[in-house]
């Protein structure tokens, strides 16, 4: 298993599956891709950034949700830079907070000596 997968699998523990909840801002979510995510309430998930859906979130697969986590949080945290377990820590408050930028800001004491 990658640094990646576990941190995975980690963070999916919390984020769980499919939810529609009508008060929830974010609108349908699963495995913690949410339709407003991408900036357009559809139903459905950018999976690769390009401002396509390409899938209906309640049919959106881990393995298509891992597509988005690494494009949005591992790669921009640069986690493969890193030991796995901080990689997992930096990874998981990312999730979190929904930002890298943040991580990253100058008053930021997130281990920024990594840009
Ligand atoms: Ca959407």
């Amino acid at each position: 298993m990658t640094a990646f997968e576990s941190a995975l699998k980690f963070v999916l523990k919390h984020e769980g599956g499919y939810v529609n909840n009508p008060n929830d801002t974010g609108g349908e979510t699963n495995f913690g891709i949410s339709d407003r995510r991408d900036g357009v309430v559809d139903g459905k998930a950018d999976l690769n950034g390009d401002h396509v859906p390409d899938v209906t979130i309640k049919d959106l697969t881990q393995e298509q949700a891992a597509i988005v986590y690494s494009r949005e949080y591992w790669t921009p945290c640069k986690c493969e830079q890193l030991h796995p377990a901080v990689a997992l820590i930096r990874f998981d408050t990312a999730v979190s907070i929904r930002s890298v930028n943040h991580l990253f800001a100058p008053h930021s004491m997130y281990l920024t000596e990594i840009r």
